[in-house]
């Protein structure tokens, strides 16, 4: 039996953009930018040229500072050198007729001090170690203890976040996605399990919500609410995260961004490549609750993709690791024909292999 998959090649309006079908390419951290400079390079200009037919591409995560980053030769926004870099990439993009936004990272406690200015502790709401690893040039090594922020700390981030954002405008991105899922700084501050803080970032719903939104309302000074969205992981358990009551915390934060009029939120719905649907969360009540689009994300397939969209569960769907192993994943989703099969073992760092020499249809 053929399904009819039109919904998911039919064009979709993103806040004040024309996307050419409901796929997005999912930030994909690939750990593939200029050694030394963290700037992207050719090679990351051609990986990101030929996914162009996603309806909407969101860069991998990308530091906002070198405080910012958890990972080696993840690229930054924070340098000329990178924003130059990055300008290659969208120029590429807008001329194979894709639409490209850059996501915004701090990683917060997800970090090493080989990483940080100067070697020091990275920073977090509070000081409360992850149990984890990271990759850096060595190998992989225990994530560092991090140090907790003090409020005047708190605000120069923010500072770093604008700054990032006018950089992403230099560069020539279309919009930018607030990376607020997976563990990271923001979600660090949203969540009780990482959030130990007695001052006005932390304890009451409205203190934890309060980082998030200052970075949302530093970005809106410099980004029409059109160009703006966030990536969000309710009950994600991805990097040593929980929350006592995940829904005491989305429910008003969606409203927020709702008022704000965000274009999306973007959920990553579970936790990444590990399951969908524990523990249970009710997604369409968020969705409900916002104004904006809805991008959904984790381990959909052909069929529950256009089941979702048909359902209107969802208005775009976001494709991460598919989008590694198929740079024409679109068009092979549109002829309903088998996909290539994804190289785990090229996923983090490397060379063109396993990035951008995955064959495309002939
Ligand atoms: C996998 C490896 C490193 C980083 C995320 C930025 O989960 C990431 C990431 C994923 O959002």
């Amino acid at each position: 039996m053929t399904q009819d998959a039109s919904i998911l090649f039919s064009p979709f309006r993103l806040g004040d953009i024309d996307l050419k079908n409901r796929t997005v390419m999912a930030p994909l951290t690939r750990n593939r930018a200029t050694h030394g400079t963290d700037a992207p390079n050719e090679l990351n200009v051609e990986y990101y040229r030929q996914r162009a037919s996603a309806g909407l591409i969101v860069t991998e995560a990308t530091q906002i500072s070198q405080q910012g980053q958890g990972y080696i030769w993840t690229p930054g926004i924070y340098t000329p050198a990178q924003v130059e870099g990055w300008k290659k990439v969208t120029d590429a993009v807008h001329a194979a007729g894709g639409k490209i936004f850059i996501q915004l990272w701090h990683v917060g406690r997800i970090s090493h001090v080989s990483l940080q200015p100067h070697g020091a502790a990275p920073v977090a709401p509070s000081a409360i170690r992850a149990d984890g690893k990271t990759f850096i040039a060595s190998g992989f090594d225990d994530l560092s203890e991090p140090q907790a922020l003090t409020v005047e700390e708190i605000k120069s981030i923010v500072g770093d976040y604008v700054a990032a954002a006018e950089n992403a405008k230099k560069a020539g991105f279309d919009g930018i996605e607030i990376h607020a899922a997976n563990g990271y700084l923001i979600e660090q501050f949203l969540k009780d399990k990482t959030n130990h803080r007695t001052d006005e970032y932390g304890g009451s719903v409205e203190n934890r919500l309060r980082f998030a939104l200052e970075v949302t309302d530093a970005i809106l000074t410099v980004w029409p609410r059109e160009r703006v969205g966030i990536r969000l992981s309710p009950v994600s358990a991805f990097n040593d995260i929980s929350d006592s009551d995940p829904a005491k915390v989305y429910f008003p934060l969606i409203e927020k961004l709702s008022a704000r009029g965000l274009a999306y939120i973007h959920l990553v719905e579970g936790t990444a490549g590990v399951t969908r649907d524990d523990p249970p969360f009710d997604y369409v009540g968020l969705r409900k609750t916002f104004s904006g689009a809805y991008i959904a994300n984790n381990g959909y397939t052909r069929d529950t993709a256009v089941e979702a969209l048909d359902a209107n569960r969802a208005d775009l769907i976001a494709f991460g690791v598919p989008f590694i192993a198929n740079p024409d994943l679109v068009e092979r989703l549109r002829r309903n024909v088998p996909l290539n099969t994804p190289d785990k073992a090229t996923f983090y760092g490397g060379d063109a292999h396993g990035y951008t020499d995955y064959p495309a249809l002939t």
